[in-house]
């Protein structure tokens, strides 16, 4: 049996999350969480840039009912490599109420594509993120995203703000929808009406089949998850960002919780905390709707 030694300063996740003050809407979709392993059924990639703790299907479906989430999206991790197995025996266990989002190469084949299509995955993930993953030449990903067009995925793109200018190019000749995570990332302490920002709303506003997630608050805070309003702790500093994109681009955003939370050193957020987040960047039931009932609904289970 292979066992895995965790990267050394990892957080593990919170196994016993509090209960969010506020209730989701029925229907709620998490839009972008992970499984990892176990370890010794699904072993970690070689290539890998970390070893996670484990963190299991029915460890996921437990948080998912706790906080009051109807369904999953799971995204397969760059720990995982392109060995989707777990992720894709995640799906299976979930009796519908999940859907995946893969890694891919160019040399898979279609009928593999097409499992995975049966199993649930309705996208691939690029990640550009130099921390986690070696570079995959463009025209790769190019050829990729014009096979996965065929089965109506679409495809999601990780990258920090400092490197959207030099992809812009790339990005916004896809050929699919196109899902952003954790809203490109950008840095907090600069200004929303900053050049940094700003190119990100550009690129939304100008480009009708980019979307959003507006996610990671306690991976993009400066401040911290400090009190709000003096009962509640959030992270104030990351809201602007969010609230932004949920009321200038309401029907292209989904929100998740990032459980378990891959690479945290400093601080682990506790997810029922994070689920209260939510009112303060989308602050009317119908914004609610939107962006965790109708518009993960549309992407992900309309076809
Ligand atoms: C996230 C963020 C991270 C990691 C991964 O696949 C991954 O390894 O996505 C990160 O370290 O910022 O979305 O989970």
């Amino acid at each position: 049996m292979t066992t895995f030694e965790k990267t050394p300063g990892w957080l593990d996740w919170y196994s016993n999350p509090s209960q969010p003050r506020f209730q989701l809407p029925k229907g709620a979709v998490d839009a972008h969480c992970h499984v990892f392993g176990p370890g010794h059924l699904f072993p970690f990639a070689p290539e890998r840039k970390y070893t996670p703790c484990d963190a299991s299907y029915e460890q996921l479906f437990a948080l998912r009912d706790r906080l009051g989430f109807d369904k999953n999206i799971i995204v397969q991790a760059t720990c995982h490599g392109a060995d989707n197995s777990a992720m894709v025996d995640a799906l299976s266990r979930s009796e519908g109420r999940a859907r995946g989002i893969a890694t891919v190469k160019r040399d898979i084949s279609d009928q593999e594509l097409e499992r995975l299509h049966a199993a649930g995955v309705r996208g691939v993930r690029f990640n550009f993120v130099k921390r986690l993953v070696d570079f995959t030449p463009k025209e790769e990903l190019l050829e990729i995203a014009h096979r996965i067009k065929a089965l109506g995925w679409h495809i999601v793109i990780y990258f920090e703000a400092v490197d959207l200018p030099e992809l812009w190019d790339f990005f916004t000749a896809l050929p699919t929808n196109v899902v952003v995570d954790h809203m490109g990332r950008p840095d907090v302490g600069l200004s929303i009406d900053g050049p940094q920002f700003q190119l990100f709303v550009k690129l939304m506003r100008e480009h009708k089949n980019i979307w959003s997630k507006v996610t990671c608050p306690e991976r993009l805070s400066v401040s911290g998850p400090k009190a709000l309003n003096g009962e509640q702790k959030a992270y104030t500093d990351v809201v602007p960002f969010a609230k932004y994109l949920v009321e200038n681009f309401t029907d292209r955003v989904l929100w998740g919780t990032d459980w378990p939370h891959p690479n945290l050193k400093d601080h682990m957020p506790d997810d029922g905390l994070l689920v209260d987040w939510i009112p303060y960047i989308a602050n009317t039931p119908q914004l609610q709707q939107a962006l965790l009932v109708d518009n993960p609904n549309r992407l992900y289970w309309s076809k």
